[in-house]
């Protein structure tokens, strides 16, 4: 007969990979998983087991254990939060687990607890989002006006939260004409965004700027702000975090000012961390993905290839 058919990937030969996810409360997270499913495949020669923690560490810790019960090749893990991951972490590596940090970062005393991270670089984010307010307020000629600012953070203690909040902070520190008017968590969530919104709203009469540390608050922001007769991306500024599609749509629509990006798609360049792994090789601790600032001026032009 013709050429043998190569044997089909048994479960033997397959590469383990468990994901401890956050969960599900952004559209960032629904790219950001959907690229580790997309990635992980038999056909890659991966076998995935998925677990979606509901925005809770505790969950996240129990699915590490339950990866290490079932022997896994390696775990990944998108930190809800920095801190508290020493033990676990240190059974994993008992049990010679690789561990592999996506999107969030940890807190740890022990940088050998984990081999690399792959994400964005959240300090930088936040430095972008108030120099993308300088230059926007110059070019309309507001530069001397008096700013009321409101700041909808994310999951508190996440470094994407403490990140965004210390450059947006610092930024605008730098400024006598910023007056940062209050910070409330948001969750990274709509509902909860357009909640805090609403109080915000009902607390200062006079807001100019909204800064929200993901797409997801900030599209709550601007029903909250439609709710009360003002008009988004007009009367009051919006600038938010992630650059999702429907953050384009937004700011194609004029809603939504600017949308710092923070690249999801980790999925692959795990992958590669893990393919230099298998063959002995070393990779860099600290991996940054590629992020732009997109607004108004550039939005529909770069809608079309968008991934995420
Ligand atoms: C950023 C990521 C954040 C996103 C949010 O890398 O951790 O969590 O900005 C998501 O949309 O909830």
């Amino acid at each position: 007969g013709g050429a043998k058919e190569p044997a089909p990937a048994t479960g033997s030969d397959l590469i383990v990979v468990g994901y401890a996810q956050v969960g599900a409360e952004s559209d960032w997270r629904t790219a950001n998983t959907e690229s580790f499913k997309s990635t992980f495949v038999e056909a890659n020669g991966y076998k995935l087991i998925f677990d979606d923690a509901q925005q809770k560490q505790e969950n996240q810790i129990k699915a590490i254990r339950n990866f290490i019960q079932q022997d896994v090749d390696y775990i990944v893990v998108a930190p809800v939060v920095e801190t508290g991951w020493e033990t676990v972490l240190q059974e994993a590596k008992n049990a010679g687990i690789p561990v592999i940090l996506s999107d969030r970062q940890m807190k740890l005393s022990d940088e050998s607890l984990y081999v690399a991270w792959v994400g964005g670089n959240f300090l930088k984010e936040g430095d972008d989002s108030v120099t993308w307010l300088n230059t926007y307020l110059k070019s309309v000629g507001r530069d001397n006006e008096d700013m009321n600012i409101v700041l909808l953070q994310g999951t508190i203690g996440s470094s994407a939260q403490v990140g965004r909040t210390q450059g947006i902070v610092e930024g605008l520190a730098k400024n006598p004409h910023y007056k940062l008017l209050a910070r409330q968590t948001g969750e990274f969530t709509q509902a909860k965004g357009q909640e805090v919104m609403e109080s915000f709203l009902k607390a200062y009469p006079d807001i100019d700027v909204v800064f929200a540390e993901n797409d997801n608050m900030a599209f709550g922001a601007i029903d909250a702000i439609k709710a009360v007769g003002k008009v988004p991306g007009k009367d009051i500024i919006i600038i938010s975090f992630d650059a999702v599609r429907e953050a384009f749509n937004k700011m194609i629509a004029g809603e939504l000012n600017a949308a710092i990006e923070c690249n999801p798609l980790h999925g692959p360049r795990v992958a590669e961390i893990i393919q230099t792994l298998e063959k002995g090789g070393t990779v860099a601790k600290i991996q940054y993905v590629v992020e732009e600032v997109f607004d108004q001026a550039n939005a529909a032009a770069r809608f079309p290839t968008r991934m995420y």
